[in-house]
């Protein structure tokens, strides 16, 4: 309820546009320094905008709002909102969903120092399982800015109902078509940040995980974007610094399999590398057990999209299937916008073994009798890696291409996450520490060029249900 924050908060528990009342703000319960900002609010020498309607709550450091909710115990959520930064520091924001028994705990903690889209402000997604039938959600600053004043703007929270689509015969993954995920607000214009998470999270994407140490990957909707199939997919903003992981169990070690995937141009000008200069082309990795491939598409920033394909011997079960993007892009309007390739329609099918495979004798089982009745010849190696895009260059491996990159543009390109450690079940996550090192800053000064003046969003309003 009040989501939006439109319905106006007791002037007696307010002093100018600091909440002193903890229930100042209809159906919200706040601590700490909270603001009660309105469009057009002068701070200083900046004129404060909000990201819908009229207005929004700033939270200052340690500050946080809570509304109780109520949901069907045993289902999953997912909560959307938009938060802007109003200073340059590094921020981070918690959120929170507590039962009313008071146990589990479920949170999580979602960086939103980086500026995706051009108008300062992003929307975020986070999800949760559903313990009793009211819980208490928060968004909490953790800031520990000089400034207590300089937190960031929330607005626009809803919640959805998060489907969890199940594998079938024709495809080993789940939600492989990415048509379940955040709810995407019909205005809003730039999609919505699936944030990295923790093995034992709740994914707001359900069957897929985002592995990084604090980058997003963008899901975005047909409305506004160039989509391969059906009405959503994501966006890979986030070059090599966050992953898109599916771990798959129902695979048999030493049988065969086809992964297929569509890699797109959302049509959105995506067509410079993080420099500004025009990019040849944007290149997807996708990686499953001990296989990869490259898939490159270059479409002028107008939309489309090609299908990739990997066969592959599963080394081990689970199969870990990865996907990355290889480069860091922008749009072409020297906004500094970050953007990147789409996936969308993955699927993985059980096939026979693809032909005699020099020097690989494996994979005789129950599923995959000897001998390659499909007779489908690759060559010596390892499995077969078939370029969709025919006429292309073909993908450069990731220390070819950290190379290549490093001499075109002196960016530090690291490595990505290998799918291919033959672990038994489960794989554990690579921890976040591992990222860690990996910290690039070439786009966290990107974000400080954003222009902050076009807008992100459309006349309408949210139709979702308001938390
Ligand atoms: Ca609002
Ligand atoms: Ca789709």
């Amino acid at each position: 309820m009040n989501g939006n924050f439109e319905y106006p908060p007791n002037q007696s528990q307010m002093s100018g546009s600091t909440v002193t009342g903890q229930n100042a703000i209809p159906y919200w319960t706040t601590s700490g320094f909270v603001e009660y900002i309105g469009s057009g609010q002068q701070q200083g020498d900046m004129i404060l905008t909000v990201p819908e309607g009229a207005h929004a709550v700033r939270l200052g450091n340690e500050a946080s709002i809570q509304q109780q909710i109520s949901v069907t115990p045993g289902l999953y959520y997912c909560i959307t909102f938009r938060a802007s930064r109003t200073c340059a520091q590094d921020e981070k924001l918690s959120v929170t969903a507590i039962p009313v028994t008071g146990y589990p705990t479920q949170s999580g903690i979602l960086p939103i120092q980086t500026v995706y889209t051009s108008c300062g402000w992003d929307s975020y997604s986070w999800a949760f399982k559903a313990d009793a039938g009211i819980v208490s959600f928060t968004i909490h600053n953790i800031g520990q800015e000089e400034d207590p004043a300089c937190g960031p703007i929330i607005d626009a929270i809803a919640i959805k109902t998060l489907n969890m689509p199940q594998p079938t015969g024709n495809n080993l993954l789940t939600n492989g078509d990415f048509e379940e995920g955040p709810y995407i607000p019909p205005d809003s214009k730039s999609g919505v940040m699936v944030p990295p998470m923790d093995e034992d999270d709740v994914s707001p994407l359900p069957g897929w995980k985002i592995m990084s140490y604090k980058k997003v990957v963008k899901y975005v909707d047909s409305a506004h974007f160039a989509v391969p199939r059906g009405a959503r997919a994501v966006e890979m903003v986030s070059g090599v610094e966050a992953a898109l992981v599916q771990e798959v169990y129902t695979t048999v070690e030493g049988s065969w399999y086809r992964l297929e995937f569509s890699v797109g141009d959302a049509a959105n000008q995506c067509v410079a590398s993080s420099d500004g200069y025009s990019t040849s082309g944007m290149k997807v990795k996708a990686s499953a057990g001990a296989s990869d491939t490259t898939v490159e598409v270059n479409f002028g920033g107008n939309g489309g999209s090609v299908r990739g394909k990997l066969e592959f011997q599963a080394p081990a079960s689970p199969t870990r299937v990865v996907f990355e993007s290889l480069g860091y892009y922008t749009k072409a309007d020297k906004s500094g916008t970050l953007c990147g390739p789409v996936l969308d329609d993955v699927s993985l099918v059980a096939i026979a073994q693809p032909g005699v495979r020099q020097g690989y004798t494996a994979g005789c089982t129950h599923m995959q009798p000897c001998g390659g009745e499909r007779g489908h010849s690759t060559g010596a190696g390892t499995a077969s890696i078939e370029h969709a895009l025919a006429g292309t260059h073909q993908g450069h491996n990731m220390a070819e291409y950290a190379n290549y990159r490093s001499k075109q543009d002196g960016h530090v390109i690291t490595s990505g996450i290998s799918p291919a450690v033959p672990s038994r079940s489960p794989i554990p996550f690579p921890r976040r520490a591992r990222f860690r090192d990996q910290e690039r800053t070439a786009d966290d000064a990107l974000a400080n060029h954003l222009d902050r003046g076009s807008a992100c969003r459309s006349g309408a309003r949210s139709a979702a249900r308001p938390a």
